[in-house]
């Protein structure tokens, strides 16, 4: 409820002050603007979702969410922008060039154990 009133007025600052409001409402403020997304999933079989995921370039949005109770995190190899941990779910921001990149998750055994997958950058 507290929540609610706080964002009810900052709705009514903004209004009168329409400049300099619009980077503070965005949620993710870490990172960049997203104008791509890729949504993965970890699961106690220490699998993602998928062995390989497409998007294309610019600022890209990973959404990580845990089908299981394992904790997993979720990088990508020679790119340190990235780093996801799920709990639940994470989500975070990197700014990508087209090319093929390799997501893991880096917790001991996981990549040998098959959380490793392809991701495709057009
Ligand atoms: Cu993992």
């Amino acid at each position: 409820m507290r929540h609610r009133l706080a964002y009810l007025a900052a709705l009514a600052t903004c209004s009168t002050v329409l400049l300099g409001c619009s980077s503070s409402s965005n949620e993710s403020a870490k990172g960049c603007t997203p104008t791509s997304q890729v949504a993965v999933t970890g699961n106690n079989a220490l699998k993602f979702d998928q062995e390989r995921y497409e998007t294309t370039a610019g600022c890209v949005e990973f959404t990580y969410l845990n089908t299981g109770q394992t904790p997993h995190t979720l990088l990508i190899k020679n790119n340190d922008e990235l780093m996801l941990q799920i709990g639940t779910s994470d989500r975070g921001t990197a700014e990508l060039e087209a090319g093929q990149y390799t997501l893991y998750c880096n917790i001991t055994g996981h990549e040998s154990a098959g959380m490793v997958a392809e991701l495709i950058v057009t």
